[in-house]
């Protein structure tokens, strides 16, 4: 009888559940935006935690490759619009820790799961940036890509998270057209900075192509996030949107994607390219890249190096809410 008892209340709690969940569904199909104060199912949030979380941690790592560069760019303007690319990235990670904190996880959370290694970032950043180049070539390809990928992104269901994607969509494309115009002006110098670029190009375009993520067939969450609308397209939908608009921005630049397989489709009008080393990108995604364990150490240390930061703040903030408290007190 007890247990007849506990079957009833399952199958009242599922037939809520599975009530709730149509709702949610419902909204979403109607392109309403879900708010953090929302009744979400809770694989959704985990999905958003994760992708948000995966994306700020990719902003913050990338800037280490090239932060490398700061001290070395050759003119004063390169240098200050590096700069200045760099603190976006900085900041675009702040919006997106912020927009997953919304969703109930603490950005300390998420701050120990990166230095933990416990938490994944864009295996892109675990290349180095060997030569002047290879700084054009992140924002016309890394940046480029991303933005392939972020557009989408700003028509994502959850509130923040497509409200943060528009700001940085927006600085993203200048970050864009500043490496490009960086590539361009060294094509345009001499044969030795050319091949200069056409290096960087060979070494970075395979990289940029993994940014997408695994094949249709092998991704975990693609069906899921996309009923979900959390992304709108597949990674190798984006993959070849990526393609087609960058093999012309190359040819323009006088450089050979280093693809022998890449084709032009007459029919469809699109781009075919090879076969992507997928053991590569399992390889750095395992944390076994060319630089994983350099970044990690440098997030480390940066972050110990802030300690001193993180305690002064929070001295502050207690001083001053005991102040308040005393205040209140009194009146
Ligand atoms: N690197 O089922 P899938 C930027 C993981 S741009 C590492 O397809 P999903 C910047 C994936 O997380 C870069 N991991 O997953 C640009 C999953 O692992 P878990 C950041 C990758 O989520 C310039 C597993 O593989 N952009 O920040 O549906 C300068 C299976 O994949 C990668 C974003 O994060 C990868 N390349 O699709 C500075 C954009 N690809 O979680 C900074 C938002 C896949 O199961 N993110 N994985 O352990 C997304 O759009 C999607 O999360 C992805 C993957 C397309 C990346």
């Amino acid at each position: 009888m007890y247990t007849q008892a506990l079957n009833t209340v399952d199958t009242a709690s599922t037939v809520e559940d599975a009530e709730r969940e149509a709702a949610f569904q419902g909204r979403i199909d109607a392109e309403e935006k879900i708010e953090p104060n929302d009744w979400m199912p809770e694989a959704y949030r985990k999905t958003l935690v994760r992708q948000i979380s995966q994306h700020a941690h990719s902003e913050i790592v990338g800037m280490l490759p090239e932060g490398n560069w700061i001290t070395r760019a050759p003119t004063l303007k390169r240098k200050a619009a590096l700069l200045a690319k760099v603190q976006d990235e900085g900041g675009h990670g702040l919006y997106l820790y912020s927009a997953a904190e919304t969703l109930g996880v603490s950005r300390e959370e998420l701050t120990e799961q990166l230095l933990s290694g416990k938490a994944k970032y864009s295996s892109i950043f675990n290349y180095p940036t060997l030569t002047w180049a290879d700084i054009g070539a992140i924002g016309w390809l890394v940046d480029g890509a991303a933005i392939m990928n972020q557009i989408p992104l700003c028509r994502c269901s959850f509130g923040p998270y497509s409200r943060a994607m528009i700001r940085i969509c927006k600085e993203e494309s200048f970050h864009q057209r500043q490496g490009y115009e960086l590539l361009l002006t060294m094509c345009r110098s001499s044969e030795e900075q050319k091949a200069m670029v056409q290096d960087a190009l060979n070494r970075w375009w395979w990289p940029s192509l993994m940014m997408f993520g695994p094949s249709d067939k092998d991704s975990l969450h693609s069906a899921q996030s996309m009923a979900w609308k959390i992304k709108r397209f597949t990674n190798d939908e984006l993959r070849q949107k990526f393609v087609d608009a960058t093999v012309p921005q190359a040819h323009f630049l006088g450089l050979t994607i280093p693809d022998e397989d890449l084709k032009l489709n007459e029919e469809t009008g699109h781009w075919e390219y090879g076969e992507i080393d997928w053991s590569e990108f399992a390889r750095v995604l395992k944390g076994d890249g060319p630089c994983n364990r350099q970044r990690m150490k440098a997030r480390r240390k940066a972050h110990a190096e802030g300690g001193w930061v993180r305690e002064a703040a929070l001295a502050y903030a207690e001083k001053r809410a005991a102040r308040r408290a005393a205040k209140s007190a009194a009146a």
